[in-house]
């Protein structure tokens, strides 16, 4: 299927069912603080397996127990349904 930037009302009616992140910008960005840096890891090491499946990836920083997820579609300047469809497949793997 194609994809493509979305509109500012197609990003609107898409944010509540996530209602954990935040728009950015044109980013989506979600937080999660872990009890230290083994559980945060853990858990960057699982968004990498769903990202390399949906060949969707978030850029990631982490601060030992701390990670945040910013998501975009490079490659076509802006938030598209991959973000969407990876926030949600994110939420269901915390
Ligand atoms: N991830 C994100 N977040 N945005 C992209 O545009 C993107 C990606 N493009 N992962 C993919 C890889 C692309 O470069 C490969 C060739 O499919």
């Amino acid at each position: 299927m194609a994809r493509k930037v979305l509109p500012p009302d197609e990003i609107a009616k898409r944010l509540p069912s996530l209602r954990a992140w935040s728009l950015n910008g044109d980013r989506l960005e979600r937080s999660w603080t872990f009890p230290d840096f083994a559980e945060a890891l853990a858990f960057i090491n699982r968004v990498g397996v769903l990202a390399e499946t949906a060949d969707h990836h978030p850029d990631i920083h982490n601060s030992w127990n701390r990670v945040t997820l910013s998501l975009t579609t490079h490659d076509l300047g802006g938030l598209t349904e991959w973000d969407f469809e990876l926030a949600k497949k994110i939420d269901a793997i915390h």
